[in-house]
């Protein structure tokens, strides 16, 4: 039986992935930090919650790393862990650079000492692209990060193909594109929205209140990206893949798909925008070639934006006793 130890097991993309190593016969350990009460409600949503082995570990904490990476020996290792909110780097750049950048550091480290033939899989990012070189973005495009986080997420990026050359690690790094799903944290923009929309429909409030509507993203189905982390330590030899759909869309596309999905017309009169929900700087378009990963692993999104954005509000509405 293979162990797989996915770090940021709390998060969106741990539960998901959990799940899927689960059904394929892995022992799964999952790391958390130390908090005054740990979350695990979307573990508990997929049904995993007494199958998934919770042990705590910080990404800020090298020595606590190395005791539990040579307690389970794991064969492979998923960073999916990080301050992930790129709003908030910009208000906490320092915590941001030491979790989400220094933090991949720290776990190189550790697996070079503890466990040094696990192979490794690090959660990098469409936002390294930030102002964008060219047009879709691929595996050679230029990066040119936006923000306090897609700054720490390229230092983290470098820094695996780094101990990959270095160290002959089987360390890859997925360039993954935005993905949602019924389990997206509630501050970013598709679930704000789904979750605003549902209360709106029930009655619990009269409007979203949103940033820039003009943005640009290629929203993909977390569930479908998660099997590419997969794919991509199951190859012969390590490198690093583009997961995305290769279509783009604006927020404001987003936010009226979601009302349509809902049954309610005359958007516009529902949403607010306000300058406190803007960043310093902002990533205005993206969109990604996953042609590499077709090719290579084998992978291709199924789910586009429309169907995301409906099971998003139908979990929002049930959430809220629609
Ligand atoms: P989430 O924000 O949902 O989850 C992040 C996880 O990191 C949580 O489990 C969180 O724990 C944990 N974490 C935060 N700080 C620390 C720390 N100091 N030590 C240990 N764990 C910590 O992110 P997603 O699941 O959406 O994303 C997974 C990864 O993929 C992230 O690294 C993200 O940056 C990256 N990514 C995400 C994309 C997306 O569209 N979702 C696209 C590209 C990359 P806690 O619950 O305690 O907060
Ligand atoms: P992003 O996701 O920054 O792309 O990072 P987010 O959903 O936060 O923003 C997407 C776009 O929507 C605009 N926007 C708003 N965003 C939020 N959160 N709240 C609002 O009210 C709002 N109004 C407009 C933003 O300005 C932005 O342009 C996500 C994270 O998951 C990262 O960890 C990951 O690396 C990238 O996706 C790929």
């Amino acid at each position: 039986m293979k162990t797989a130890l996915i770090t940021g097991i709390t998060g969106q993309d741990g539960a998901y992935l959990a799940k899927l190593l689960l059904g394929k016969g892995y022992r799964v350990i999952g790391t958390y930090r130390r908090t005054s009460g740990i979350d695990t409600w979307r573990i508990s949503y997929l049904g995993i919650e007494s199958k998934v082995e919770l042990v705590c570990m910080d990404l800020e904490d090298l020595s606590g790393m190395i005791r539990v990476l040579k307690l389970y020996q794991p064969h492979e290792i998923y960073n999916l862990a990080a301050q992930s909110f790129v709003k908030v780097s910009f208000d906490q750049p320092i915590m941001t650079g030491q979790v989400t950048g220094m933090g991949v550091t720290h776990l190189l480290e550790a697996i070079r000492n503890a466990c040094p033939s696990a192979r490794f899989y690090q959660a990098s990012t469409s936002e390294m692209f930030g102002k964008v070189q060219t047009i879709p973005q691929t595996e050679n495009t230029p990066f040119y990060p936006r923000s306090p986080y897609g700054v720490a997420k390229l230092y983290g990026h470098w820094m695996t193909t780094n101990y990959r050359e270095s160290y002959n690690m089987f360390a890859c790094s997925g360039i993954l594109f935005n993905h949602e799903s019924p389990l997206r944290g509630i501050e970013f923009v598709t679930r704000k929205i789904t979750d605003g929309v549902a209360k709106i429909r029930t009655g619990k409030a009269d409007k979203i209140t949103l940033g820039n509507l003009d943005a640009k993203r290629d929203w993909g189905y977390a569930k479908e990206y998660v099997e590419a982390m997969w794919l991509m330590l199951q190859q012969d030899k390590p490198d690093d893949f583009v997961i995305a759909t290769g279509d783009t869309y604006a927020v404001q596309d987003f936010v009226e798909m979601s009302f349509r999905a809902a049954g309610i017309k005359d958007w516009n009169s529902y949403v607010d925008t306000s300058s406190a929900f803007e960043r310093p700087a902002e990533v205005d378009l993206l969109i990604g070639d996953a042609s590499k990963a077709r090719d290579i692993l084998g992978w291709k999104a199924k789910t586009n934006v429309e169907e995301l954005s409906r099971m998003m509000i139908e979990a929002d509405l049930k959430r809220h006793g629609a």
